[in-house]
């Protein structure tokens, strides 16, 4: 009644956009540290083959249906091992799948997951991506 425009309803009132106004500073601050760039790591690891080659790599990051989100490839000259790096992986659970062309044919002689029992991948994706920084898998090629 006569209260509600009396100087009660006004501290009410103006406690409340006190309050909405704190809230949404409170909703800034909680949001700022989610910028562009904060949700993706580089996927780095070092490839092992069984001997030493001249070969072609390839590497991809796997969702859990198995395509491809990211990836890389390269030559490299008489050696058993290289190093790989994918740069800006969206966060969360992958499969890390690789593959080498040792004799130059364009076909692949050695397949490998990261985790997984020669060509098989292991039961669910296994290479935790952080939301920032660099995280290392590497993959031995068995056989
Ligand atoms: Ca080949």
């Amino acid at each position: 009644m006569a209260g509600r425009s009396g100087l009660p309803g006004g501290k009410l009132r103006f406690m409340e956009i006190y309050l909405a106004l704190l809230f949404g500073i409170a909703l800034i601050a909680a949001f700022s540290g989610c910028e562009a760039g904060s949700t993706r790591a580089a996927v780095t690891g070092t490839l092992t083959l069984p001997a030493v080659a001249n070969f072609t790599y390839y590497v991809w990051v796997e969702n859990d249906t198995y395509a491809a989100v990211a990836e890389t490839s390269g030559v490299v000259a008489a050696s058993a091992t290289v190093d790989y790096s994918i740069s800006d992986v969206l966060y969360g659970a992958y499969y890390i799948h690789a593959w080498v062309d040792d004799d130059a044919d364009g076909a692949t002689e050695h397949e490998q997951y990261y985790g997984g029992v020669t060509v098989n991948p292991p039961l669910a994706p296994n290479a935790e991506v952080p939301s920032s920084g660099t995280v290392v898998f590497n993959i031995t090629f068995s056989y």
